[in-house]
């Protein structure tokens, strides 16, 4: 049996996923960069430097872009998340999931925060979930963001574990990728068409109650 969850945040826990791509929309349309929702794809789960990297390599722009501008961009990027974000609640919280913590903390597994996002904790926070989480791990403390392994390989860690005693849960490619590369089982929650035929894949995380992840795990 496992004895771990590791869960990515927006997209999974909650459809912040969405405010990422209003605020990269916003920044994107000032520049004078047209990006859409497939381009949009390609930054779930990818840190906040390394999506205005792809903006910008997207618009041929990275060229004229200093360190200081970049970091400017970075940061109004987040104030605007940031503001759009004030407002989530325990409302916000996608179906199935409270259940599901409920479920896991009752039958001792662990549970722990798998997020490329700074903002993390804070959402944790306005949904009432940051009970349920025995570990958060820190993206600023890794190297590499996802697609690299850092983020899943630290998640279990804070909570004792090793990764290949764990669930991730992810809804971005590069987050799939991650748990691949970590070890730990992946299953994601969105098409198998943007996550890949060789994983289980859930439409909504209404399905993600603990039999069924028993049941993956035995097969
Ligand atoms: P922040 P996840 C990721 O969160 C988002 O999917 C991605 O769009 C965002 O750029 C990244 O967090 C960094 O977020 O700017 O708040 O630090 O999906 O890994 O929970
Ligand atoms: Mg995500």
């Amino acid at each position: 049996m496992f004895k771990g969850v590791l869960f990515d945040l927006d997209g999974v826990i909650t459809d912040t996923a969405e405010y990422h791509y209003l605020a990269w929309k916003k920044l994107a349309d000032d520049l004078g960069i047209s990006i859409d929702r497939q381009f949009n794809e390609k930054l779930k789960g990818v840190s906040r430097e390394d999506s205005l990297r792809l903006i910008l390599a997207h618009g041929q722009r990275e060229k004229d872009i200093s360190e200081a501008e970049f970091q400017r961009l970075a940061k109004i990027k987040n104030d605007n998340y940031v503001e759009m974000i004030q407002a989530v609640s325990p409302k916000d919280v996608y179906p199935g999931i409270v259940d599901l913590l409920k479920a896991l903390k009752d039958a001792n597994i662990k549970i722990s925060l798998a997020s490329a996002s700074k903002n993390g904790p804070f959402l944790l926070k306005q949904m009432a979930l940051t009970p349920y989480f025995d570990g958060i791990a820190d993206p600023s403390a890794v190297k590499a963001g996802k697609p690299a392994p850092d983020i899943f390989q630290l998640a279990a860690k804070v909570v004792g574990l090793a990764p290949e005693e764990c669930i991730g849960i992810e809804d971005a490619q590069a987050g799939i990728t991650a748990i691949k590369a970590s070890g730990a089982f992946p299953i994601g929650v969105g098409s198998a068409e943007q996550l890949g035929t060789d994983i289980p894949v859930v439409a909504s995380t209404a399905e993600l109650r603990l039999p069924f992840l028993k049941r993956l795990w035995d097969n």
